[in-house]
């Protein structure tokens, strides 16, 4: 891997991952040819308007993705395990902003984590908000353990139109940042797609694109590295780990 820009000792690394990075763990992208969004329609799974019009539909397209990656047992791959080795031995903070509902990153051993689309593994109950751990089947019979109310039990994820979470710490993470990397994301969902382009207004770090092919923002990057996940971005973390 040529011209790499290494931050200094010390530098404070904020990474941005997308569905590419959980590719080859199995895990269909959305915006592929064969992703989910060519399957089925966003307006029809995944806003609140869906929700209200169908539970049960979209209740069935989570169901199914859920006891997809349970049935298949899949796992973290070298590129998840690359970012949490690179936490644990870089000697600056490292912190993960996935875009991803699944549980690789921390499988893999990340702690320094953001979730800010929510996780599959959880369930959000829409009348008081009460959120507990959940790994089968999602229905319209299930009572929330907070409220005792029926019917409003939801995957907690983030749907378009819905506020992403941790949108402060996000931000002033990146006002503070040194070194951006945005790995396997295409670019196209904000306000994850418009961090590269706050980087660059503030002039405040380094941007560095890892990504099987250019993303929808790939000319705003500084610095850009193209291939399958689990082999650029191991190599990647070993040439930052090597100026350590
Ligand atoms: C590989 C690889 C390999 C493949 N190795 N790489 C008009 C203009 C601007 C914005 C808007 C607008 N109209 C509406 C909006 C806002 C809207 C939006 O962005 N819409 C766009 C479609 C235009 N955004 C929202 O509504 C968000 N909320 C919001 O903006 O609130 C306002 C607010 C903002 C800030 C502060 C406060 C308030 C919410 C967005 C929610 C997105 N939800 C989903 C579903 C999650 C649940 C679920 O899993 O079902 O999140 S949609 C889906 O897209 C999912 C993903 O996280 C997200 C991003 O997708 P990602 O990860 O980039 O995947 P792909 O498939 O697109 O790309 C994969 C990439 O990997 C590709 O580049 C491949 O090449 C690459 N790759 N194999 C390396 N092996």
């Amino acid at each position: 891997m040529n011209n790499i820009k290494t931050p200094q000792t010390g530098a404070r690394i904020v990474i941005l991952t997308g569905a590419g990075i959980s590719q080859e763990s199995g895990l269909e992208t959305f915006r592929d040819p064969d992703g989910i969004w060519a399957k089925v329609r966003i307006e029809d799974v995944a806003t609140p308007e869906a929700f209200a019009r169908d539970p049960e539909r979209v209740h069935a397209f989570y169901n199914m993705r859920r006891k997809r990656a349970a049935t298949l047992d899949l796992k973290p791959n070298a590129a998840h395990m690359a970012l949490a080795a690179l936490e644990q031995k870089w000697p600056g903070e490292v912190l993960v902003v996935t875009q991803n509902v699944d549980s690789f990153h921390e499988r893999a051993g990340t702690t320094n984590l953001i979730h800010m689309h929510g996780r599959h593994a959880e369930a959000r109950c829409n009348d008081c908000a009460h959120v507990v751990e959940w790994s089968g089947d999602m229905s319209l019979a299930d009572v929330c353990q907070a409220c005792g109310r029926a019917g409003g039990m939801r995957p907690n994820v983030v749907w378009f139109g819905e506020t992403p979470r941790e949108m402060d710490q996000i931000q002033s993470a990146l006002l503070d940042c040194d070194h951006f990397i945005s790995i396997g994301t295409s670019g196209n969902v904000y306000p994850a797609a418009g961090f590269v382009g706050l980087m660059r207004k503030l002039g405040c770090g380094h941007t560095v694109e890892l990504n099987l092919e250019p993303s929808q923002g790939a000319s705003l990057f500084a610095e850009a590295h193209y291939g399958p996940a689990t082999e650029i971005v191991p190599r990647y973390v070993a040439a930052l780990l090597e100026a350590v």
